[in-house]
């Protein structure tokens, strides 16, 4: 069934003259059946270069919006509607505007992980692997981090600036403890262990190595060590056990699976490719806005 099922989306992707792009914390299958498997940034561009005309994007809705804005001349899918971002629904684009006018020095850095609303009202974006860059290549001294506050508080400890977080956290990596992190050395003592800046500062802080995906999948192939306890989505594994086959991987937390990263299925891949729905658009006005803040990030990085 699979095997048809794969099948039919390679044909449906020929016809539809289509790209299948997937995130790294996808389902195991749909991460196969994906042309690229990467980090949402790194896909975004993936879209904006790509020659085909439709783009799968099997992730959650703000990386198909991403993809829209530097690519809005394609076709963006997002085979699930439904698949959102907790973290990303902790601030408006109002709410914003009001944590402004508290601070009407601050430069606004928004993580991606972020509605195209709030990118437009942000100067400028970051990706969890070169936000400290991003901080430290800003003239003005006071920083409004939206909206991740764990991933302010990593910025934070390697910057001059001062940060001002916003309250948002990504519910997946937030649940993580340092009692995981007690356990994981008791139970695979030896190992090293690796964490996305999405954990919780203790946690982050005794970790030993602390990373975005890309730069947790950079870890996992160029550490000596051969066995990694990774404190991100599960879904990272299947990549990190493909491309390093002789080291062992252990998730830090079982609480580590995104609800909304497994809403994505083969069948809705095919679904969509057939019916080119769900499709993901941004308000012209607000695209421009939010692509200049994204400009900004690779002008500096
Ligand atoms: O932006 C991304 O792709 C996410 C969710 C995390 C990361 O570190 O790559």
């Amino acid at each position: 069934m699979s095997e048809q099922l794969v099948a039919k989306i390679q044909r449906l992707k020929r016809e539809r003259n289509a790209v299948i792009l997937a995130h790294n914390y996808q389902l195991p299958e749909v991460q196969d059946v994906a042309d690229y498997v990467g980090d949402s940034f790194e896909l975004s561009r993936k879209a904006a270069a790509t020659d085909a005309e439709v783009i799968v994007f099997c992730g959650v809705h703000f990386m198909a919006e991403s993809a829209f804005i530097l690519a809005p001349h394609k076709t963006v899918l997002l085979p699930e509607r439904l698949a959102g971002c907790p973290l990303a629904e902790t601030i408006t684009e109002d709410d914003l505007r009001r944590k402004k006018r508290e601070y009407p020095e601050a430069t606004v850095v928004c993580y991606v992980n972020s509605s195209a609303a709030v990118k437009a009202e942000s100067d400028i974006c970051c990706t969890s692997s070169n936000a400290v860059q991003v901080v430290n290549s800003l003239p003005s001294k006071q920083v409004l981090f939206v909206p991740d506050a764990n991933l302010a508080h990593w910025v934070a400890g390697q910057t001059d600036k001062e940060i001002i977080p916003w309250r948002g956290h990504c519910v997946t990596h937030h649940r993580v403890t340092e009692e995981d992190v007690r356990r994981a050395r008791e139970a695979v003592p030896g190992a090293v262990i690796a964490v996305h800046p999405e954990c919780r500062p203790e946690v982050a802080a005794r970790a030993d190595f602390v990373g975005s995906t890309s730069a947790l999948l950079r870890f996992a192939r160029e550490t000596d060590h051969r066995e990694i306890v990774v404190g991100t989505e599960m879904g990272i594994l299947h990549r990190m056990k493909k491309e390093n086959p002789h080291k062992k991987f252990y998730l830090l937390s079982p609480g580590l699976i995104c609800p909304n990263m497994k809403m994505t299925t083969l069948d809705k891949v095919a679904r969509a490719l057939e019916r080119l729905e769900p499709r993901i658009t941004v308000p012209e006005g607000t695209r421009l806005r939010a692509a200049a803040a994204l400009e900004k990030m690779l002008a500096v990085t």
